[in-house]
């Protein structure tokens, strides 16, 4: 009999470790705090809401997925288009298990999801499977993320809205990198400590941060 194929992984990427994690988790959090508190949010707030009288708490509005991850490649156990192909590339299997450091750049908040922008620096984008930053993307939106740079979809799902998956996040976060690049610019709407805070329009915000924040991660495979 043939021997049986090593089964492939729900997903792979590179993992916040636990420290990092729980910092992560705090310092968004607070985030999210502020944000809930400004007058510019509340003006908007009936986009969350469905009521321009009702008040949102996100800390509560987000629940978190653990383990915190920016992920590669998805690959449904084989499933996915491309998964094994991924899977056998000398510089995954070589990658995991070793350490590298992930870059958050931005923070975006959307009505269904809350997440982090990572920006991928060369050697992580070896890891970036082909056309990663398309997938599930509506046709009619495709131009627009054919103009972004290869990467642009990586970031880390901090929270997503009750009944909302995490695959939303990287969606959301190229529609509002889309969004960026096009004729209509953001409103700025605050300068704060951690950066500047622009509201793109339907309950999108985008928080470009001062200084970027190096988080320590571990590549590796997932599967529950
Ligand atoms: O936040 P994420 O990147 O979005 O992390 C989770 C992870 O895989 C486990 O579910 C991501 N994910 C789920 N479905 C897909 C998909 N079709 N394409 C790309 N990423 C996906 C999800």
């Amino acid at each position: 009999a043939q021997p049986k194929e090593p089964a492939l992984p729900l997903f792979y990427g590179w993992f916040l470790i636990s420290e990092v994690e729980e910092k992560i988790k705090c310092s968004t959090m607070e985030f999210l705090k502020t944000l809930d508190t400004l007058e510019a949010f509340k003006k908007h707030i009936s986009e969350f809401t469905g009521d321009a009288d009702k008040e949102v708490d996100l800390e509560q509005y987000f629940q978190t997925k653990t383990p915190l991850h920016c992920t590669t490649e998805f690959c449904d156990y084989g499933k996915a288009e491309g998964a094994k192909e991924y899977a056998e590339q000398q510089v995954v299997k070589d990658s995991c298990g070793t350490g590298t450091e992930l870059s958050v750049v931005g923070l975006i908040v959307t009505p269904r999801t809350f997440g982090a922008h990572v920006s991928l620096t060369p050697e992580q984008l070896l890891l970036w499977p082909t056309g990663a930053d398309k997938v599930g993307i509506p046709p009619a939106d495709l131009p627009g993320v054919e103009a972004l740079p290869v990467g642009s979809r990586a970031h880390v799902t901090l929270g997503c809205a009750a009944g909302v998956e995490a695959v939303q996040t990287g969606i959301d976060l190229l529609e509002i990198l889309i969004l960026q690049q096009g004729e209509e610019k953001a409103v700025t709407v605050e300068e704060l400590e951690l950066g500047t805070l622009s509201y793109m329009g339907q309950g999108r915000w985008y928080l470009a941060l001062r200084e970027p924040v190096t988080c320590d991660a571990i590549f590796s495979s997932f599967s529950e």
